[in-house]
Parts: structure tokens; C-alpha cells; sequence
């Protein structure tokens, strides 16, 4: 690792007790951050900014985090979270400011004007793939140091006043000693483990469906994103670029993606998002295409002795809504907070005061997530009295200002409080 890379190590001490040929050695900072995706590379960008001292530690390559295809709309707080960070200069050239979306109930579209609804108030699309190129480029610049490949990371004695985290890489152990550790690496990393079962309770809701996505550079079919509805399944037109297009269909968990040619897929959106989108789509061989499972689910607390989790460590939601990098950049928007006021003020209380604030708002976005799956979804066990009220709700929705504004409200992003 380059020397410059640990300009905020306090000590480096070899440590003695180990065997000759085991190599390890103990490195400090203020803020151990375990994950860079985004919550723990938004967070680090934040904590530089106000001189606070950060490792972020990461267990895959960089090209693998900045490979993975995922989401495609920023809300407006994570929209201003890269402006105030000095790192909107592509975004605003690139990025496409959508000001509504539309919705296709069987076949037939209506749209959902956000800006005439909210005030003003419009979504990005930018993919994540941009988002993180962009916290990366800046993280070497600004010092932001990154350890990537590390293996075994593990947090440890987070009760205690003197919290550390363990990895492996190369064949020497490193341990990092530091104030706080933020859990940042996603609903499968390490850190949710770390916190005792009698402390941690789960809230879950796994649906049995998921989303077949298609990636392809073709111009998208509109303007905006198409939702759509239909007794087939949910299906989903949307976009990275003027040139590159997004689809997803909703698909059963056993699907194979080898049963799911190109053409069978084109077929199968073009059915579900109706005749008059079907018209503007224009069909071209993809060149990624995968499943996504469905699910939505809550930790509480996000806190636990000197651990904070974020993001995807602590929820999940599904990719109906578009929120979940979106809570990612709110929750650490709330621990950065915390830890700016407890290095400035020698005060605890808005570290206290983390978990309840975060949940708050996920709980929220989580509301919003599950109802806009329910609407949109077909469900197996759907009785015919259940299918007449769903087609309700999109009828008030299709046909109430004040339903379409709760929609435009949620979708745009709930501020933070
Ligand atoms: P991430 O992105 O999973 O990053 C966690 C990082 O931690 C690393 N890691 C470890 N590192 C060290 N040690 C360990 N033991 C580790 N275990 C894991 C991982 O390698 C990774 O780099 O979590 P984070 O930062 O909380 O960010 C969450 C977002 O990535 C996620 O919520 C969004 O992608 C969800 N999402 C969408 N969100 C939106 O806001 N708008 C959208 O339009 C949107 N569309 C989507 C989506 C997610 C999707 N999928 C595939 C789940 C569309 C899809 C299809
Ligand atoms: C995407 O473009 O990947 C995307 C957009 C909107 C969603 C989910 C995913 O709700």
C-alpha cells in the first residue's frame, strides 16, 4: 500500500506477539468505515470535508463496486449531497433531469408531473455506476484513503471505549484501532452480524418475484420512466443516457436468464407496457441482463456501542420506489452530522439521537417502496377482489390531484428532519 494512502495513521506498530513469519500490523484513525459503496464513500467524502479522519475498507476491486449495474434515479437530496461535495460537474452535464413519470395501467399511459405537484422539485437519472466513477476519482485527490481486497474484515469490541476492525490482505493482518466503526457494506457484509441477536430485531417482507433487468445502447422509448401495470406482470422502461436504455420485467424466482433471449425479453416489455410505449421502443441487443430478488427489511437500531450502520446494511428496499442509494446519502447524512457535533463539541447526543432520526425517514421510504410495489405488482395470491381494488388505486391515482401529489412527494424524496 502506498505510503501516501495512510496519511492519517497515527502509529504503525509490529506487533511483537506474532510469530516470525505472521505478519501485522495496527494502524489508527478516527472513523473506521467498512464498505465503499456508496453510504461508506459518500460518508468518507463528508468526513474529509469537515476533517475528520477515515479509512474506508472494502472487500472487492474497485472496477467490481463501480461494475455492478444497479440503481438509476437521485433524488433531490442526493442530487445537492454531490453539488455541496464538489462533485456534480459530470452530473449536471450528463445526468437527465426528469421532471414527472409516467404510469401505464394496462397498456394505457398517464403521467405524474412532479414538478407542477411538488413545487418545483424533479428526480436525476445518473446511474450509480457514474455516482461512484465520480466518488472514487475524487476520494486518491482529496486523500480519502481506500483499502481495497480486504479479506476477513471483522469489527470488534464496538461496546468498548476502544473499538477496532481486523482484515487480511497479502498475507498480513491489519488492525485498525479508531473512535467509531460505520458499518456501510451492504445487506450482506459483516457489520449487522456484529450486533448481538437480543439487540437486533428484523423486519422483513421477501416477495415471491423478482426483476429481470436488460441493459442496451438503444434511445430510450420516452422522455421520462415508464411504470407499468399489467395483468402479465409489472414492467419498467427506463434509462442511463440518451442513448442507453434500462428495462426491467417482473419474473418468477426460478426464472433463467439462458430461457430469456433478447427477443423474448423485448417481446414480453413491449406487452406489458402497452401499445402506444411499445411504439417508441426501440429494440438492440443488450449487453448485461440479470435477476434481482425483491425484498423489503429493517434492522432496528442502526446503532449498537460504537457501530452505526447505514445504508444497505440496515435496510432494504425494493427497487420499486428508486430510494434505496437515495436512503444510503440520508443516513449518512445524519451520522456524518453526529460525528462532525461529537468531534466539535465533545457531545454524544446527536450520535444518541442517529438511529431513531435514520429510521424515521427509512421507515418511510420503506412505506412508500412496499405501496408502490402492491400497485404495481402481480401477486400470485391475488383474489379477484383484491386485483378490483388494486385497479382502484390506480384509477384514484390516474384520476386525483391530491393522490398523484403524495406519489410526486414520496417519489421526489421526503426531506430530511
Ligand atoms: P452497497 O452498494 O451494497 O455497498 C456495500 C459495499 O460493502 C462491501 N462489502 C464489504 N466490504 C468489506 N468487508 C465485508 N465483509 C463486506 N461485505 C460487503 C461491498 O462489496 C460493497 O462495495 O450498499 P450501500 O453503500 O448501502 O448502497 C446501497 C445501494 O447500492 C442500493 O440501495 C441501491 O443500488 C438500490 N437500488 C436503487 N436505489 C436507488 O436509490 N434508486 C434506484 O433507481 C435503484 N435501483 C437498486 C435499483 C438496486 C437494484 N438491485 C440490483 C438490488 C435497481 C436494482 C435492480
Ligand atoms: C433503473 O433505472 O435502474 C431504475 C429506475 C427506477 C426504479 C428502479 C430502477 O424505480
Amino acid at each position: 500500500m502506498a505510503p501516501s494512502t495512510w496519511c492519517f495513521i497515527f502509529g504503525l506498530i509490529p506487533n511483537a506477539a506474532k510469530a516470525a513469519d505472521e505478519k501485522e500490523e495496527v494502524l489508527r484513525t478516527q472513523v473506521a468505515i467498512i464498505g465503499a459503496g456508496p453510504a461508506g464513500m459518500f460518508l468518507a467524502h463528508l468526513l474529509r470535508a469537515e476533517g475528520i479522519e477515515a479509512v474506508v475498507i472494502e472487500r472487492q476491486t474497485r472496477d467490481y463496486v463501480e461494475g455492478r449495474v444497479r440503481a438509476g434515479v437521485l433524488e433531490q437530496i442526493t442530487v445537492s449531497m454531490m453539488e455541496a461535495l464538489g462533485l456534480s460537474a459530470r452530473m449536471r452535464r450528463e445526468g437527465l433531469v426528469h421532471n414527472g413519470i409516467n404510469i401505464a395501467v394496462e397498456g394505457e399511459p398517464f403521467r405524474i408531473d412532479f414538478a407542477a405537484l411538488t413545487g418545483g422539485s424533479t428526480v436525476m437519472v445518473y446511474g450509480q455506476q457514474e455516482v461512484m466513477r465520480d466518488l472514487f476519482d475524487a476520494a486518491g485527490p482529496r486523500g480519502i484513503d481506500i483499502v481495497w481486497q480486504a479479506e476477513k474484515v471483522t469489527p470488534h469490541d464496538i461496546t468498548g471505549d476502544r473499538p477496532f476492525v481486523t482484515w487480511q490482505k497479502d498475507g498480513v493482518e491489519t488492525r485498525l484501532d479508531c473512535d467509531f466503526i460505520a458499518g456501510c457494506d451492504g445487506y450482506h457484509g459483516v457489520s449487522r452480524g456484529a450486533m448481538p441477536s437480543s439487540v437486533l430485531k428484523t423486519f422483513e417482507r421477501v416477495y415471491p418475484f423478482g426483476w429481470l433487468g436488460l441493459l442496451a445502447d438503444v434511445p430510450p422509448a420516452d422522455e421520462e420512466l415508464v411504470y407499468a401495470k399489467h395483468s402479465r406482470g409489472f414492467a419498467l422502461a427506463s434509462m442511463r443516457s440518451p442513448t442507453r436504455s434500462r428495462y426491467y420485467i417482473q419474473c418468477s424466482l426460478d426464472e433463467k436468464l439462458e430461457d430469456w433471449p433478447d427477443d423474448r425479453f423485448w417481446d414480453e416489455a413491449c406487452l406489458r407496457l402497452g401499445p402506444t410505449v411499445a411504439a417508441k421502443v426501440t429494440r438492440g441487443p443488450s449487453f448485461e441482463k440479470s435477476i434481482a430478488p425483491l425484498r423489503s427489511s429493517v434492522c432496528e437500531p442502526m446503532r449498537h456501542g460504537r457501530l452505526f450502520l447505514a445504508g444497505d446494511a440496515a435496510h432494504i428496499v425494493p427497487p420499486t420506489g428508486a430510494k434505496g442509494l437515495n436512503l444510503a446519502v440520508s443516513d449518512v447524512t445524519m451520522l456524518a452530522e453526529a460525528l462532525v457535533a461529537y468531534y466539535r463539541t465533545n457531545s454524544a447526543h446527536a450520535l444518541d439521537g442517529y438511529s431513531a432520526r435514520a429510521l424515521a425517514r427509512v421507515w418511510k421510504a420503506e412505506r412508500f417502496s412496499w405501496w408502490y410495489t402492491s400497485l404495481t405488482h402481480l401477486f400470485a395470491d391475488m383474489d379477484d377482489f383484491s386485483r378490483r381494488i388494486q385497479a382502484a388505486e390506480l384509477d384514484y391515482i390516474r384520476t386525483s390531484p391530491v393522490a398523484q401529489r403524495s406519489l410526486a412527494e414520496n417519489y421526489v424524496g421526503l426531506p430530511l428532519s
